[in-house]
């Protein structure tokens, strides 16, 4: 939206100087005589606009960083500036009317946000690590939780120091965070999840782990006889890695065919994908595996967030998965999953799938990487 006065003898000869200057989309916010008591004779000026494309309006996120460390209360003064009393404009049309409300969404949201952040809302290095995380996919509540912790911790020097604040937050993240060790794991390991979240991928980049870290003999299980070319894709790996496959489609299948892999040290075992919405397909899956004696990975992608992440643990539990392993963390820049996926299930961290190449897009997963993947540390935020 640009706005231009313009001023003249009467209101037909600003009228045609406004179309010839703003175009015939241009639009009347406000008409004022220059003379005493409304009369004409002083002349007239008219506020007129036009809007910019939908594009060119600033983002909530350009406002958001722009407005991001003014305390909530200014906020609110902004706009009734803007937006209030003498300063409402008359003549209201589509496009301006449309502008304020969008405006007001984004002012809303910024309040949200403000209103998210503690005591210290009005310190700019507090806010703008606040606005890391929160940019970072890590939840409200929790971030909030971490700088309160740094505002009562650090001494006054330090909570001025952005070096300083980010150093106890990653501190206190990769504290907070709980770890699998790989050597901890049982001999047979089970990977299960929802569809296409890179499993069958991650087992053939488990086994060659397996075998390159602890010299161990490795053999691959896969249950999946459901998906088209499941089993062409597991065996294809196996001969790439010289490793023995076998495909099972029932329990006892499986008994059997773990029992002639009993010279094998380690058994990584694929499963079909399903969706945590698709009970059926969950509660076939659960028949075939067998109960305990393994560990169940219960692999996520890393960019899914809010109510299907909470969905996903909720229908997945019933495999009791020992820990989560999260993969594609090269497909987002939001890792806040990582920290709340692993804080509702009360899980800890495995491994880091972070790409399809086979075996290299693999890490044991480390408090390190998370807090640098949160705080942007590691030059990929
Ligand atoms: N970018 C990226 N892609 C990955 C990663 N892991 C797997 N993929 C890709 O994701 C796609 C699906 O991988 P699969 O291993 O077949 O996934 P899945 O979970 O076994 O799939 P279903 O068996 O159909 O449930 C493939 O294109 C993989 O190359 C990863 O860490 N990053
Ligand atoms: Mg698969």
């Amino acid at each position: 939206m640009r706005v231009r006065n313009f001023t003249g003898v009467d209101i037909g000869r600003v009228m045609q100087d406004i179309k010839r200057e703003l175009g015939p989309d241009a639009v009347i916010l406000e008409t004022r005589y220059l003379g005493a008591d409304e009369e004409p004779a002083g002349g007239v000026e008219v506020a007129a606009a036009v809007d910019y494309p939908e594009e060119n309006l600033p983002s909530a996120a350009a406002v958001t960083r722009r407005y991001g460390e003014v305390a909530a209360s200014s906020l609110a003064e902004l706009v009734d500036d803007r937006f209030s009393g003498a300063a409402r404009p008359v003549g209201l049309d589509g496009g301006w009317q449309r502008e304020i409300r969008d405006l007001k969404r984004m002012v809303g949201r910024l309040l949200e946000t403000t209103g998210a952040l503690g005591d210290w809302h009005d310190d700019g290095v507090f806010t703008a690590a606040f606005q890391r995380l929160a940019g970072a996919g890590l939840d409200d509540e929790y971030s909030r939780r971490l700088l309160d912790e740094a505002a009562a911790r650090l001494p006054p020097a330090g909570r001025r120091s952005m070096l300083q604040v980010q150093g106890f937050l990653a501190r206190r993240i990769i504290d907070a965070l709980p770890l699998l060790d790989p050597a901890s794991l049982p001999r047979r390991i089970v990977l299960v999840g929802p569809t296409g979240v890179g499993k069958t991928t991650t087992v053939a980049k488990l086994a060659a782990f397996f075998r390159r870290r602890f010299d161990e003999r490795v053999g691959i299980l896969s249950v999946d006889t459901f998906r088209l070319g499941a089993a062409d894709q597991i065996r294809a790996y196996g001969r790439r890695l010289e490793m023995p496959v076998a495909v099972v489609d029932s329990h006892a299948g499986f008994v059997q065919a773990a029992a002639g892999m009993a010279d094998r040290e380690r058994l990584i075992v694929d499963t079909t994908g399903r969706s945590h919405r698709d009970e059926a397909g969950l509660t076939a899956l659960h028949q075939v595996l067998p109960g305990g004696g393994g560990a169940v990975l219960l692999v996520l992608p890393a960019a899914v967030h809010g109510d299907d992440l909470l969905d996903i643990l909720v229908q997945y539990r019933r495999f009791r998965p020992a820990a989560m392993l999260y993969t594609k963390l090269d497909e987002t820049t939001r890792y806040g999953s990582l920290v709340s996926g692993t804080r509702i299930a009360d899980l800890p961290l495995s491994f880091f799938a972070t790409g399809q190449l086979v075996p290299e897009d693999l890490e044991v997963a480390s408090g390190e990487r998370v807090a640098g993947l949160l705080l942007g540390l590691d030059g990929r935020g």
